[in-house]
């Protein structure tokens, strides 16, 4: 079951200015960066009262945040909901005819495992599952 919205993900061009702007806007400075190597994705996130926030810049031309910024610009890249169970999540909705980008979770930032759901499946959002890991 999804439980709460974990995080809103931004792309960005250049994550040491994004930095600055998010830190200026939110009055905190981010609390974690982190390289995703198997992403392409060097992360940072931020703590917004109960939500976070988590910017995203591009660590290769073939990483999935490049070619969203070619495409679409810098902003909102995913939405990623937080789930107890993620291997029983991804069934759920595979069985409800959503399409997964992976057969299965992968790790990802901040402790977590991650899946995506393909934006065509949810009205033009890229939605992500995540669990922590424990
Ligand atoms: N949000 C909404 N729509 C998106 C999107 C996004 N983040 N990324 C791509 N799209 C849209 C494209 O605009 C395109 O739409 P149109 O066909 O209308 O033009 C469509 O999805 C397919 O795009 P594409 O160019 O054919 O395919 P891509 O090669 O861009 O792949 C996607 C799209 C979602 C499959 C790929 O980006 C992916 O696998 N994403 C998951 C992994 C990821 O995003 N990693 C980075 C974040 C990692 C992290 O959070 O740690």
């Amino acid at each position: 079951m999804i439980k709460k919205i974990e995080h809103i993900g931004i792309a960005v061009k250049n994550i040491e200015t994004a930095n600055e702007i998010y830190s200026k806007l939110l009055g905190v400075a981010p609390y974690k960066s982190e390289e995703v190597e198997s992403e392409m994705v060097i992360t940072s996130f931020f703590k917004t009262g109960e939500n976070k926030i988590e910017l995203l810049e591009a660590k290769s031309a073939e990483s999935a945040i490049s070619k969203f910024i070619e495409k679409k610009g810098e902003g909102i890249h995913h939405i990623a909901f937080e789930v107890d169970d993620i291997v029983a999540e991804m069934e759920n909705l595979k069985n409800l005819g959503f399409t997964l980008l992976s057969d299965k979770p992968k790790p990802g930032a901040d402790n977590k495992l991650i899946c995506f759901v393909h934006p065509k499946s949810a009205n033009g959002v890229l939605v992500e599952l995540c669990q922590e890991i424990k």
